[in-house]
């Protein structure tokens, strides 16, 4: 039997294991943030440049700008709040006091995207546009909770009789307050404060659901960075987040156990804030920020930094950028209105949707004088008959990459991501038309089929590949590719040509039963604010030399014509890029499917739920 020597061993060895399993992955994260090495794999040495790069981001900069007044404002009213609701409900006992409390509560154990749903129904139904002002609402909202609990906890042994005396004395009561009730409380106060901050600094999924365009914070901001590819730059971010909140938790935790930690809580609480404003004062200030903005709402990895610039310097504007990975994505950002873009990027079909729906602004042809060097082939297509919305970007196709080396025979077949050799090596697309379409595709259909029995059918066969699959990802497939992580995976073509360049081991097939065809297009919503600069930007993309650019550095390819001349051999010989006539025919364009969407919904859900 064990002693009770061992048996306090055994307890502290499984209460290490626990904290090691807690904390393990952020510290795995923090170490990585000094690596020098780009590849988060190996360790190469102890590096501060990537904490130097996060900080000089302009990005990263506004984001965290955005983080400390939304922080602000929201710690200033929520604390209020909240330590008024907690005087008042210490103050004045009655019947249903334990009920009252309760309901304040309810915040704190709510599903966090429960209450972001709501917040953005309550929001959208009375009209606020999505901005600074729903972020800070919604955080005050989910945030005085926290500030009443901890106040109240303070307060419960708050003797009234000082109050009572003062007043015997003829203090009012503000002086009363100002004077005997404040002081009294004010340790609770700051670590209700404190902690509210740091809620509000980091939270994400009810900002990313309330915030609108040019209010991105910090973990809106860091989470849009990992959709262009994980890089020790967020590494380093996410690093200096955490640090800040640890010490300003930790401030909070001293304030709250009473007097003799109240001083021991300023350290913590300094370096907590200094972590988030030393950026602000480390680096020299942007260059004077143009209040011209153009918000523009755009796939991952489809435009460069650089072509931005050149337009940004061109109109001395700002261009504010926010990512997504599907056109459901797209979709459902619009349909719940607000969202504040001028520009959007959605695909085919989903143009059709946007327009049936009256989402979308006419096109002033007149403002659009490059629009003659598109080519014929991509205009006046049924889902835009004469490109009264929409005008081309990029068009691309989806198709397998895999590794020569680890994949045996060549692969020409859809068929190959069901092959039991791959197992657990195989990377799908998280997109429900994507998976579908190449599913429908290997059984010879049409990937825009509605038959409610072949689609039952083809999610059987996708909830068999699932032990195959590694991962559903639309949005650095080609980095997870070249991690060797899998070995074969669906994607869109631009980002797997660059993938190649990188690894000449790593092939791009269209299976020959045929795949997408992808026509993605720029258009204005219909409550866009910007809506002249935002025609400038679309007919700046279609200038001969900007579609070049944009081609040569997503290597997506262009409808442009008077582009293509300008390309290197490279690129325009490059049948991961430009495909060879012979494939054209194989390529459909996803339709809208109307009713059956919500069919393809369900199923997906039914693959993905397994
Ligand atoms: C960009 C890929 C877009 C292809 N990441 C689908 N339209």
């Amino acid at each position: 039997m064990l002693g009770e020597h061992g048996g306090r061993t055994g307890l502290a060895l499984v209460a290490l294991a626990a904290y090691v399993f807690l904390y393990a992955p952020i510290a795995v994260l923090v170490a990585l943030s000094f690596n020098s090495s780009r590849l988060s794999a190996s360790w190469e040495g102890f590096t501060l440049a990537w904490h130097v790069k996060a900080v000089n981001n302009p990005a990263v900069l506004q984001s965290l700008r955005n983080s400390l007044l939304v922080g602000g404002a929201t710690t200033l009213v929520a604390t209020a709040l909240g330590t008024a609701a907690a005087l008042a409900l210490h103050r004045h006992r009655f019947k249903r006091t334990g009920a009252v409390e309760a309901a304040l509560m309810l915040p704190t154990v709510a599903p966090e995207i429960v209450l972001a749903a709501s917040l953005l129904l309550l929001f959208a139904s009375v009209g606020l546009r999505l901005g600074f002002a729903s972020v800070i609402l919604a955080h005050v909202g989910f945030t005085v909770s926290y500030a009443f609990l901890v106040v109240k906890a303070r307060i419960a042994g708050f003797d009234h009789s000082l109050e009572e005396a003062a007043m015997d004395l003829g203090a009012g009561p503000v002086r009363v307050f100002l004077l005997v009730t404040l002081p009294a409380i004010f340790p609770a106060v700051l670590a209700a404060a404190l902690l509210v901050f740091a809620l509000s600094i980091d939270d994400y999924v009810v900002t990313s659901f309330v915030a609108g365009v040019g209010a991105t914070t910090l973990p809106l901001q860091i989470y849009s960075m990992v959709k262009s590819g994980v890089s020790p730059e967020i590494n380093a971010v996410s690093t200096m987040l955490l640090m800040a909140t640890a010490l300003l938790l930790l401030a909070a935790f001293l304030l709250e156990q009473g007097r003799a930690a109240t001083r021991a809580a300023i350290v913590p609480a300094l370096a907590g804030f200094g972590i988030l404003t030393a950026p602000f004062v480390l680096t020299s200030p942007p260059s004077a920020a143009s209040d011209r903005v153009l918000n523009l709402f755009i796939w991952s990895n489809y435009i460069a930094p650089e072509t931005l610039a050149k337009f940004e310097a061109r109109h001395g504007v700002r261009v504010n950028v926010d990512l997504y990975d599907s056109n459901e994505a797209l979709l459902a950002k619009l349909q719940a209105g607000n969202a504040g873009y001028d520009v959007i990027v959605p695909s085919d079909y989903s143009v059709q949707v946007l327009v049936a729906q009256g989402l979308l602004r006419p096109l002033d042809r007149s403002a659009l004088p490059n629009l003659r060097h598109i080519d014929a082939a991509f205009l006046d297509r049924p889902y835009d008959r004469g490109n009264r919305f929409s005008v081309p970007y990029v068009w691309c196709t989806t198709g397998i990459a895999y590794h020569r080396e680890r994949v045996a025979a060549p692969v020409d077949s859809w068929s190959a991501l069901w092959d039991p050799r791959y197992r657990g090596r195989v990377l799908m697309v998280d997109d429900a038309r994507e998976v579908f379409g190449a599913a429908l595709k290997r059984r010879g259909h049409s990937l825009n089929a509605t038959d409610p029995a072949l689609l039952r059918a083809v999610r059987d066969d996708l909830i068999a590949q699932r032990p195959l699959v590694r991962a559903y990802n639309s949005t650095n497939f080609e980095d997870v590719l070249l991690s060797g992580d899998v070995w074969l995976a669906q994607g869109w073509n631009g980002q797997f040509a660059k993938a190649m360049e990188q690894d000449p081991d790593i092939v791009y097939v269209i299976p020959k039963e045929g795949s997408t065809l992808f026509i993605d297009n720029l258009a204005i919503p219909v409550d866009a604010r910007h809506a002249e600069l935002a025609h400038r930007f679309i007919d700046f993309t279609m200038e001969p030399e900007i579609a070049a650019e944009i081609c040569q550095t997503m290597k997506y390819s262009s409808p442009n014509r008077s582009a293509w001349p300008l390309l290197p051999d490279s690129i325009r010989r490059n049948p991961a890029i430009f495909p060879p006539r012979d494939v054209l025919p194989r390529l459909e364009l996803i339709q809208d499917l109307g009713e059956a969407t919500v069919l393809y919904d369900r199923l997906w859900t039914e693959v993905k739920s397994r």
